[in-house]
């Protein structure tokens, strides 16, 4: 199964269209890319030709399930995945040539800072289960209405009518899209049921394949591991869709060091608890086994 990420690295590299960003470095990108991973027995789609930290997109998934869009929570528990976009906008916007290290300190120490300078905006977790509504009233005016909790509609979904061919978490708010920090990569997930399992889709807008693909892959695998739990359905099967699928021109190092390695078994997750619902879950209640990975590769991630 990780021999389909390899592949699509090495495709992207060898044949992929050279593309100026949005964030001037430049990519090789190509448009449309599937990888299917079987979720059955307890398989993952974490790679071992480089080490994931899954922990790290673990809690970024549980914080997403929060309905948080603030960076302090991640940063207290060491994750700093999401720290780039907040810094680069106050020092863009401050003038404050503050470095980053020393922005994110502030930002664990200073709750009201933190409030100011580190919220991402409308991002995934307030669209997953906060999506803002509006209602009309007699007078045609329109005022807010209650917020939809998508994430919880399709658990009650899943379960009332499996069948459904709208079992879908949408983070694409087109009308809130210029209040991100970042407009949603990972932006559609649909759920199936067909035999008993659980099927998950992510369509994914644009994908960095050598820093990001790795989290989104087991991230998507591990929300459809958590929904088939709940509602008692084994996992099925994992799709995953690519829109502009790219490769930075700056992780060069890592592509052809990770293109040299050859995959090292076949990584299982177990979740160790029930919860009683879908936003109960804990870091503790993951544990990964057959992890015997090569090393990480550090590359920077583009702002
Ligand atoms: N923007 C870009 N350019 N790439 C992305 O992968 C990306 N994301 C999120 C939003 N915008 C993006 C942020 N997610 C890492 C991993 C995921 C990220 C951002 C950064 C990263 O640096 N990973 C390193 C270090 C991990 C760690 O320090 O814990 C790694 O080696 O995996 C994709 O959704």
């Amino acid at each position: 199964p990780e021999q389909q990420y390899l592949d699509l690295m090495r495709h992207i590299w060898r044949h992929g269209s050279e593309r100026v960003d949005r964030t001037g470095i430049g990519t090789r990108s190509v448009f449309g890319a599937t990888l299917r991973f079987d979720l059955s027995g307890g398989a993952m789609p974490l790679l071992t030709t480089k080490r994931v930290y899954w922990k790290t997109a673990t809690r970024e998934l549980l914080w997403f399930l929060t309905g948080d869009t603030n960076i302090r929570a991640l940063v207290l528990q060491g994750v700093g995945i999401w720290n780039e976009w907040p810094h680069a906008k106050y020092v863009r916007e401050t003038g404050d040539e503050i470095t980053l290290d020393d922005f994110v300190q502030r930002i664990a120490d200073n709750e009201e800072f933190a409030a100011r300078w580190g919220d991402l905006g409308p991002v995934y977790g307030k669209q997953w289960v906060d999506w803002p509504t509006y209602r009309y009233r007699k007078d045609g005016a329109y005022e807010p209405g209650p917020g939809i909790n998508q994430v919880a509609e399709v658990v009650e979904s899943l379960q009332s009518n499996p069948g459904s061919r709208r079992h879908i978490i949408e983070g694409w708010n087109v009308a809130e899209l210029d209040r991100m920090a970042l407009p949603p990569c990972h932006k559609t997930y649909q759920f199936h049921v067909a035999d008993g399992k659980l099927n998950a889709l992510l369509y994914q807008r644009s994908c960095d394949v050598a820093l990001g693909l790795p989290f989104n892959l087991w991230s998507a695998a591990l929300l459809a591991r958590m929904l088939a739990q709940q509602v008692d359905l084994e996992p099925g099967e994992l799709v995953w869709m690519g829109g502009d699928t790219h490769l930075y021109l700056n992780h060069v190092h890592l592509i052809e060091e990770q293109l040299e390695r050859e995959p090292r078994g076949h990584p299982r997750l177990e979740l160790l608890r029930r919860p009683e619902t879908i936003f109960d879950y804990r870091i503790e209640d993951f544990q990964v086994s057959d992890y015997t990975p090569h090393g990480a590769i550090k590359a920077p991630v583009a702002v």
